[in-house]
């Protein structure tokens, strides 16, 4: 038995399912989940001494790699000047001004603990500022564990296959209107109907958790005419995209402004941080200048605050993310080469540093519905010739996978030779 596998057994013991976040419990691939305890740079090592090439990178937080010095020297040096103070603090102010200068459309920005208390803060925003209640959301997109945002949401709701989850209460659910995603005359019809009663639309500008979908020509500027003309806010949850699908998250990449934006992941370089921020007359109405109530003990935290800070600065300077997005194509491009080599449906999405690999032969993958169609036993063998040969992808079909500053020629060679063996068994 491994050390991994009695780590598991005996934390199943304690934790509920083992884990302390449902994807991450192995259960949609079989097996027992490797418990890891150190990483450096692109790899990361478990309990049993295995290494791997991590393209989880803790779900994307991991935008500079494992343990960057320069992150580190950070964290360590805000640690010993204490942990937390509940007072207002330089480092903040100093994350907020990094932000807004990559994302313009934040002219004023609220420092949170985690994206779902991003977007839990943003549709509280959305319904104090416009006085509505309706919500429209995207079917497969994931906004954290947030009530009325999980209604048929992504990520370990899709894994675990839940299709609502108990305890939340039928009126909030009710409040949620939901279309298939890139389907804008779907959400023209919802806005026919309702549109003087939605409050935000919220939307991934690139879905990351029902793998990786980019959106389709006119979907994201025909959100922006929609909410325009009903006078509802657009809200992009770029938890997972921001700082990941072009330096200034995918409203750069696709030229749509939204009203607000929620951050997490990337902004706190693995330490948790959220954010929602947006234009200063909305994000005006947060307490204490405006009525609608939103606080926390740790947000901001100064530890934090320095390991976001520092990863954005390790990103952005010299041409950092951009050697990161150019791995990402030759990893999806040599991927797709060794799939058609081996006879193996194989197809990729990629957006920047964030990748979907789908297991399928009908071409482009562009809905939850073509995501839904993919050879999930395939997945599974493959994500376990993987995991064998020193690989770590995300243990689900439905979540993306994330390159960093950090992967190098070295974790390239060993990710296309491992994977040519996989496929070949496939
Ligand atoms: N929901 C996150 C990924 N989209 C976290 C997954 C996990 O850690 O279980």
């Amino acid at each position: 038995m491994s050390r991994s596998a009695e780590l598991f057994a005996e934390a199943r013991q304690h934790l509920v399912g083992g884990v302390n976040s449902a994807v991450r419990a192995f259960r949609s691939v079989g097996g027992d989940p490797p418990f890891m305890r150190r990483g450096e740079g692109a790899w990361i090592e478990d309990e049993d001494g295995r290494r791997y090439v991590d393209y989880v990178l803790s779900y994307g937080p991991l935008a500079v790699g494992h343990a960057h010095p320069e992150v580190v020297d950070a964290v360590q040096a805000a640690a010993a000047r204490g942990l937390s103070f509940g007072a207002p603090t330089v480092a903040e102010t100093e994350l907020a001004k990094r932000v807004k200068a990559l994302v313009p459309s934040i002219e004023r920005i609220r420092l949170v603990n985690s994206g779902t208390e991003a977007t839990m803060s943003a549709l509280r925003l959305a319904r104090g500022y416009t006085g509505r209640e309706k919500i429209l959301k995207f079917r497969g997109n994931y906004h954290g564990h947030v009530d009325p945002l999980l209604v048929e949401a992504g990520s370990g709701v899709l894994t675990l296959g839940i299709p609502g989850s108990p305890g939340v209460p039928e009126g909030v659910a009710a409040a949620t209107l939901t279309v298939p995603y890139n389907d804008i005359e779907a959400a023209r019809e919802v806005f026919a109907r309702y549109g003087e009663d939605i409050a935000a639309v919220i939307v991934e500008p690139v879905a990351g958790n029902m793998n990786c979908i980019p959106p389709v020509p006119g979907f994201l500027d025909g959100l922006r005419g929609l909410c325009d003309d009903a006078g509802a806010l657009l809200i992009f949850d770029e938890v997972m995209t921001g700082f990941r699908v072009a330096p200034g998250g995918a409203q750069a990449h696709y030229a749509v402004t939204p009203d607000l934006t929620c951050l997490g992941k990337v902004i706190g370089g693995g330490l948790p941080v959220g954010a929602v921020g947006g234009r200063g007359e909305v994000m005006a109405h947060l307490a204490p200048e405006g009525p609608v109530y939103q606080a926390g003990t740790l947000s901001g935290n100064p530890v934090a605050m320095a390991a976001g800070i520092a990863t954005l600065d390790v990103l952005t300077r010299d041409g950092a993310w951009e050697a990161a997005a150019d791995y990402a194509r030759r990893l999806t491009e040599g991927l797709t080469e060794r799939a058609r080599a081996a006879g193996v449906p194989f197809a990729t999405n990629r957006v920047g540093t964030m990748m979907g690999l789908f297991f399928t032969d009908a071409g482009a993958v562009q809905g939850f519905e073509d995501v839904a169609a993919c050879d999930a036993d395939a997945f599974r063998r493959f994500f376990h010739a993987m995991l064998d040969g020193g690989v770590y992808l995300a243990p689900s079909a439905f979540e993306a996978a994330f390159v960093s500053t950090a992967h190098d020629e070295v974790a390239l060679a060993h990710t296309l030779d491992v994977a040519e063996r996989a496929f070949a068994a496939l």
